[in-house]
């Protein structure tokens, strides 16, 4: 009876071909590293962040129950914790409760961190989430 066990098997790698199928078109969301605080998902196109080219993004922030946060962003950036250099200031435009789209283009490849402060409710709101820039 060995020859049932096969077929779990098969169902799973069907359901892995399908998930990586249907996230083929699909930007790569990077969740907030702060889990217990408002958190920030950002999707790129193209898909995967490469330096000195003009790339578009989609920003959500949500509330730590995962409901969209209405964040009015004052100040928006993009900084790498292990090097010296500035920021790079982002520029998102609202288009909705706690969405935002822009275009963005890093200057070199490696672990960004973008820092999204404003308020949220009258409430201070600080968000921040890592992208792998070039790798
Ligand atoms: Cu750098």
């Amino acid at each position: 009876m060995r020859g049932s066990n096969r077929r779990p098997v098969a169902w799973l790698l069907l359901a892995a071909a399908a998930f990586l199928i249907g996230c083929g078109g699909q930007p790569a969301a990077t969740p907030s590293p702060d889990a217990s605080g408002p958190r920030a998902e950002i999707s790129w196109s193209p898909q995967q962040p490469i330096a000195l080219r003009p790339l578009s993004y989609e920003l959500r922030i949500s509330d730590a129950a995962g409901q969209p946060l209405d964040l009015e962003i004052a100040t928006a950036k993009a900084a790498m914790p292990e090097m010296e250099h500035g920021t790079e200031p982002l520029r998102p435009t609202r288009v909705g409760p706690g969405r935002f789209t822009g275009t963005h283009t890093f200057s070199m490849d490696g672990s960004w961190t973008l820092t999204f402060e404003g308020t949220a409710g009258g409430r201070p709101v600080t968000a921040r989430v890592t992208v792998d820039v070039g790798r």
